[in-house]
C-alpha cells in the first residue's frame, strides 16, 4: 500500500468514527427537508425527501391540478401537509420535463434527492438553481442535452446529415402497443392532464377514447406507414418522434397523402386541407410535421433492416420510401417554428422514452445545411 494512501484512509476512518457518511468522489451526503430549512445560508446541498407537491403560493402547496413543471415541494414524510414543513423546490428548464409535476404527477409521494442552493423561493425555505435531480423512478434524465450534438459540431450537408444519423439512432425501442402509453404522456393537453391533444384537428380528447372507433383517437404515422411500407413492427412504425394521437376519421382522411398546399377543407379537421394526391394540416402544426419528416429521413438510412426514408418533391410516392414535397415542408418549417408543445414533446421523449432527440427541434437551421 502506497504511503499517499494512508493520510486518506486515516481521514476517513475518523470521518466514520464522527457519523460522517462517506461517499464516492464527487457526491455530496445528502441531508433531511428539515435540515434543509434550517440551513438557508446560500450553500450548496442535496436533499433528499419526499414529493409532496406543487408551491403556487408562500402558504399554498397543491397535490393535483399541477399549473406547470416550474417548482415543487419537498417533505421528510410522504403524507406531510404542512408548508412549515416543506422545502420549495425552484426546477430549471433543463429538469422539466423529468421533474415537472404537470408532465410527472406520477412523481407525488415519491423520494428524490435535489443538488442546488439553499435559498428562499416563493419567500419560503426553498432550494433554487438546482444541477441535479435524481430518484423518483421511471424518468432516467439520460445524457445532458448540451452534449448531445458534440459529433456533429463544425458539420454541414451530407456530413451532418451522418454524423446526426448516427447520434440519433441510439435510442431505445418502443412497441406498438407502448405507443400508446408513451402518446398519452408526449401529448398531453398542457391545459388537461386527462386529454391528448389531436395533430391535425388539434382537438383535446379523453385520453381513455383511444381506439378503433369513429371520434376515438389512434396512433397516426405522420410518415405514412405505406411509403416504405414499413408497418407497425418495432422501429419507423413505433417511433413516437413521428406518431401523434388523432381522431380515426382524420386519420383516414389523410390516408398516405404526401404533404402540400392545396385542395378543400376536411371534416373535423379545422384549417386542414387535401385533394386527391396531398394534404396539408392546420398552421399551427405545419412546421411541427415537417421536423418530424426532416428526423424520419435522416433516422432511418436503409441500415438497420428497414427502408432508407427520404424526401423528395413529389406528391405521387405511393409505397416508395418517399415523402413529398420537400419544397413545401421547409416552407412550412420556417413558417412554423419550434413551439413550447413541440420542444416539451422532444424533451419528454428524450427523458423518458427513447431517449434519443429530434435534431430539427433543437437546430432549426440544420434543414437548410441537409435540404439547401
Ligand atoms: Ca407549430
Ligand atoms: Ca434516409
Amino acid at each position: 500500500m502506497s504511503r499517499l494512501l494512508r493520510p486518506a484512509l486515516l481521514v476517513t476512518a475518523v470521518l466514520a468514527l464522527l457519523g460522517f457518511g462517506i461517499t464516492p468522489a464527487g457526491a455530496a451526503t445528502s441531508i433531511t427537508v428539515a435540515t434543509a430549512i434550517g440551513r438557508q445560508d446560500g450553500s450548496t446541498a442535496s436533499v433528499t425527501g419526499y414529493v409532496v407537491g406543487q408551491p403556487t403560493a408562500t402558504s399554498t402547496v397543491v397535490r393535483s391540478n399541477f399549473p406547470n413543471d416550474y417548482a415543487l415541494a419537498l417533505a421528510d414524510s410522504a403524507s406531510q401537509t404542512s408548508t412549515s414543513s416543506m422545502l420549495y423546490v425552484q426546477i430549471p428548464a433543463a429538469f422539466r420535463a423529468s421533474y415537472g409535476l404537470q408532465s410527472n404527477p406520477s412523481l407525488l409521494g415519491k423520494q428524490i434527492t435535489v443538488t442546488g442552493t439553499l435559498a428562499a423561493y416563493f419567500s419560503h425555505p426553498g432550494l433554487k438553481n438546482a444541477t441535479a435531480f435524481t430518484g423518483g423512478g421511471g424518468t432516467d434524465p439520460g445524457p445532458d442535452p448540451g452534449d448531445y450534438y458534440a459529433g456533429a459540431e463544425g458539420k454541414t450537408g451530407a456530413a451532418l446529415k451522418s454524423a446526426l444519423h448516427t447520434i440519433i439512432s441510439s435510442q431505445t425501442k418502443l412497441t406498438y402497443d407502448q405507443v400508446w402509453d408513451a402518446l398519452k404522456v408526449t401529448d398531453q393537453d398542457p391545459n388537461n392532464s386527462s386529454n391528448v391533444i389531436e395533430i391535425y384537428s388539434g382537438r383535446s380528447i379523453s385520453k381513455t377514447l383511444n381506439g378503433g372507433d369513429a371520434d376515438d383517437w389512434n396512433r397516426e404515422h405522420v410518415w405514412a406507414k405505406s411509403h416504405g411500407d414499413f408497418g407497425t413492427a418495432t422501429g419507423p412504425g413505433t417511433d413516437v418522434h413521428h406518431l401523434r394521437p388523432e381522431d380515426v376519421t382524420v386519420n383516414s382522411a389523410r390516408g398516405n397523402l404526401d404533404f402540400d398546399n392545396g385542395g378543400t377543407s376536411v371534416a373535423q379537421c379545422s384549417g386542414c386541407t387535401a385533394d386527391s394526391d396531398s394534404f396539408a394540416p392546420r398552421a399551427a402544426v405545419r412546421g411541427d410535421v415537417a421536423r418530424m419528416i426532416f428526423y424520419m429521413a435522416v433516422r432511418y438510412e436503409g441500415d438497420d433492416g428497414f427502408a432508407n426514408l427520404e424526401l423528395n418533391d413529389s406528391v405521387s410516392n405511393g409505397t416508395a420510401p418517399y415523402i413529398g414535397k420537400v419544397s413545401v415542408l421547409k416552407a412550412w418549417a420556417a413558417a412554423d417554428p419550434p413551439d413550447a408543445f413541440e420542444k416539451n414533446r422532444n424533451e419528454v421523449i428524450y427523458s423518458q422514452f427513447q431517449h434519443n432527440r429530434n435534431p430539427f427541434i433543437d437546430h432549426p437551421e440544420w434543414v437548410a445545411s441537409i435540404w439547401p
